[in-house]
């Protein structure tokens, strides 16, 4: 029997023509990986929207698991978030300025969710296959983060669906334009993703009727 994950991907935002995250998303998107149908959605680089189109996505596809992606321009490696923050603030870039503009992004809700994903089994499987991976300690406050933090409050009440967020750096023809930031070919982190969706899944399945996910 095959379940569905919900895998999304962002629009190209800050000037680039394309994200690797949504590449990489709609490229898998109706794969079945180790029984995981990969549904892909699109989402806006807002905090606000991506959020809200996050959590309906949730409820209307009610996936076995959530995988979000996105583009981290400038890291080296794959990056398996491990927290996500309910703050937001619709800039990119993870410092807090002088203008100190950050919001609470769901009121009233936990101020922080960890992960649900086997990292240390996706990050073995990455490095064991020779792909940059690491794990991160955070995913930003920005859009991405938004989405991450939307799916684990949406998932709360579902501790056996496993929901985190994957950050990639450029790819290759990104970082043509600018040659001393790192990058990665799309066929890679393609590749990288689907091992951590089959980790994933794997993971899933031995889990089934043991309860509740433990966080890694
Ligand atoms: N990266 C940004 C937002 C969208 C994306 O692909 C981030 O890291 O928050």
């Amino acid at each position: 029997m095959t379940s569905l994950i919900l895998v999304s991907g962002f629009e190209p935002f800050g000037g680039e023509r394309i994200n690797p995250s949504w590449e990489v998303a709609r490229a898998l998107d109706g794969e079945v990986i180790e029984g995981f149908a990969v549904k892909a959605i699109r989402a806006p680089v807002n905090c606000v929207r991506v959020a809200a189109r996050v959590n309906d996505a949730v409820e209307r596809f009610r996936p076995r698991a959530f995988l979000g992606l996105g583009q981290a321009g400038g890291r080296a490696a794959i990056s398996l978030e491990r927290v996500a923050i309910n703050l937001f603030q619709n800039r990119n870039g993870g410092h807090l300025d002088t203008r100190d503009d950050a919001r609470t992004l769901i009121d009233g809700a936990p101020d922080a969710y960890f992960a649900r994903l086997p990292l240390h089994a996706i990050l073995k499987a990455l490095r064991r296959h020779r792909i940059p991976a690491s794990i991160s300690l955070t995913a930003g406050a920005y859009a991405c983060n938004a989405a991450m933090y939307a799916a684990l409050h949406a998932l709360r009440r579902k501790p056996d669906v496993a929901a985190g967020f994957i950050h990639l750096p450029y790819d290759a023809a990104q970082a043509a334009r600018r040659p001393a930031s790192p990058s990665m070919s799309l066929e890679v982190m393609e590749r990288a993703v689907r091992l951590a969706i089959a980790t994933i899944a794997g993971e899933t399945a031995a889990q089934g009727g043991r309860g509740r996910r433990a966080p890694t």
